[in-house]
């Protein structure tokens, strides 16, 4: 249909999308489109042509039928044979799209303030995902590129022609993961697990966000999904299990080293700004009444052991996560390093790998 193919192509319309349950909604949304549009013009010039043509001031006399059986039946009947005909095509799509079974691949999604998790489930295999756009960008120091707060560390990647099952879930408040051309946009609640499924067509980057208003940084945790042809996604995903085992097996090492000062602080004030940043100001002077300041802080400047503990475990019932899951050894003691390290809390103190190791485990 040409009209359909045009009205695609419209910056303002909805995305036809990459897979068939997304060209499936684009047809059901033109076609209840059309439809309105049909009723917006029946109705409306009906009302105008009578307006024009039988007003008062030609002399008509109004047409009486009050309390007609038939006019009533009609007006009854045929706006509801007009609904079942758009509520049958309409709940065929919706049960395609619930329909989660036989998945080829399974990803856990985890939204949290403000990031994404994602974990294969049949592989074993998590990372993080967060937003890569460059902070001087967010403050206008540089040109605002493309894909402004559309871009992340570590994209998720799929493969095409598979079908691949997302298990939505939340760590502290309700995010939604939606990417358009998938036509995918599911609430990740916290408690509750939704499903959703999508088969990707055409390889590429599809780019996404949260779609539920979760906080200050609402707008600052994206999706992107990189699809891949299926041997091309296997490949990566051998890659990427010998990546993390190999990471898990320098870390290891660097527990008998001390890393010096200079590198803590280098790594640590990289870390600072992607992770802890948002919320505690790259000043360290927090947002006064809602995240604490770490410039001078007793926690930053008192007992290290604290300090660390509160950093790996996180604060229950504020918005402070556990980050040892989402930090290496080495990240966490760079960081905690910096915070006391940096704006003149100058305690000289440095935190080894080897001693946040050993207060994770101590909690075990
Ligand atoms: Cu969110």
């Amino acid at each position: 249909m040409p009209l359909i193919t045009a009205a695609a192509e419209t910056p303002l319309n909805m995305t036809k999308g990459v897979t068939a349950v997304s060209q499936d909604v684009y047809q059901l949304h033109m076609t209840i489109f059309y439809i309105c549009c049909v009723i917006g013009l029946i109705v409306f010039g009906v009302m105008f042509w009578s307006i024009i043509h039988h007003r008062k001031s030609k002399g008509v006399k109004p047409a009486q039928f009050h309390e007609s059986t038939k006019v009533e039946i009609f007006w009854t009947a045929v706006p509801l044979l007009i609904l079942i005909g758009m509520a049958i095509p309409a709940t065929q799509v919706l049960m395609n799209m619930d329909d989660t079974s036989e998945a080829d691949v399974t990803v856990l999604v985890t939204g949290s303030q403000w990031k994404w998790h994602y974990k294969y489930i049949d592989d074993d295999v998590e990372y993080y995902s967060l937003l890569a756009t460059p902070r001087a960008e967010i403050e206008n120091k540089l040109a605002k590129t493309d894909n402004y707060l559309l871009e992340v560390d570590r994209p998720l990647v799929l493969p095409i022609g598979k079908k691949v099952r997302f298990l939505m879930t939340s760590d502290d408040v309700i995010h939604s993961w939606w990417v358009p051309e998938f036509a995918v946009k599911k609430d990740a609640n916290p408690g509750f697990i939704n499903e959703a499924w999508t088969r990707i067509d055409e390889p590429g980057t599809y780019r996404g966000q949260c779609a539920e208003l979760c906080g200050k940084d609402h707008g600052f945790m994206p999706i992107v999904v990189i699809a891949k042809p299926d041997t091309e996604y296997r490949a990566w995903l051998t890659n990427l299990k010998a990546e993390q085992a190999q990471a898990k097996a320098e870390e290891q090492k660097l527990l008998a080293m001390s890393m010096s000062m200079e590198e803590l602080m280098a790594e640590g004030e990289k870390v600072y700004l992607a992770a802890c940043a948002a919320c505690h100001q790259p000043n360290g002077e927090g947002l006064k009444g809602v995240f604490p300041g770490l410039k001078g802080s007793p926690l930053t400047i008192g007992d290290i052991n604290g300090h660390i503990d509160i950093v790996i475990h996180g604060k229950k019932g504020t918005a402070m996560q556990a980050f040892d899951k989402q930090l290496s050894l080495r990240e966490l003691a760079a960081v905690i390093t910096y915070e006391r390290n940096a704006w003149g809390n100058d305690t000289g103190q440095m935190v080894q790998p080897k001693d946040v190791d050993a207060r994770i485990k101590s909690a075990i």
